[in-house]
């Protein structure tokens, strides 16, 4: 069964616009990619420098488990390593923010992912793609969780593609 899955994207080490590019196009290997934000440049929450983000909707016929395995391998594929240190600055960071209106609670996954409605560096972007979209567990829509942000972080939209 097809599911539509929106995917944050985030890069803060490294080309970061290339490896945005280059991991929508590893996405393509697992489905069709729907829709796209824009670019937007964030102040990075934990060490700088600050990031690029992004976000896609990734229509596929992948399981969750299946489609978090599939973001980790792409995430290894663009020189991601991994320290112990939380909100350490990284190279390529793919989440599965939202599954259609799922909740999802796996030992190794949770969608809606938890911090969703307090980013600006996720909410942006997903609310160009996905404003109507409703959180199942808020029971608010995205646009009305972007709009409720409080607006204490830059982001600053650079390009319509990426
Ligand atoms: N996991 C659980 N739920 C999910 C989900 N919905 N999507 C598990 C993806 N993974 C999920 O993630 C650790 C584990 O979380 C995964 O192996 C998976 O089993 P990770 O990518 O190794 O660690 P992380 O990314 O450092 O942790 P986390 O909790 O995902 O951090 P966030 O919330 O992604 O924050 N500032 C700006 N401006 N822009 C950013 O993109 N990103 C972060 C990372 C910090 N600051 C940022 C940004
Ligand atoms: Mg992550």
């Amino acid at each position: 069964m097809k599911s539509v899955v929106h995917i944050g994207l985030g890069a803060n080490l490294g080309d970061r616009l290339q490896a945005l590019r280059s991991a929508v196009t590893a996405l393509e290997r697992h489905g069709t990619i729907v829709a796209r934000s824009s670019l937007w440049e964030t102040e990075a929450i934990g060490p700088p420098p600050d990031y690029l983000n992004a976000a896609v909707a990734l229509e596929t016929e992948l399981e969750p488990e299946a489609l978090l395995d599939a973001l980790l391998a792409i995430e290894i594929e663009h020189g991601r390593v991994r320290t112990n240190a939380r909100d350490a600055p990284r190279t390529l960071d793919l989440d599965i923010l939202l599954w259609e209106e799922r909740v999802i609670v796996h030992q190794r996954l949770e969608v809606p992912h938890p911090r969703l409605a307090e980013r600006a560096f996720a909410l942006e972007p997903l609310a160009e793609i996905a404003p109507t979209l409703r959180h199942p567990l808020l029971h608010r829509n995205i646009a009305d969780l972007r709009a409720a942000l409080v607006r204490n972080r830059r982001a600053r939209r650079i390009t319509d593609t990426f």
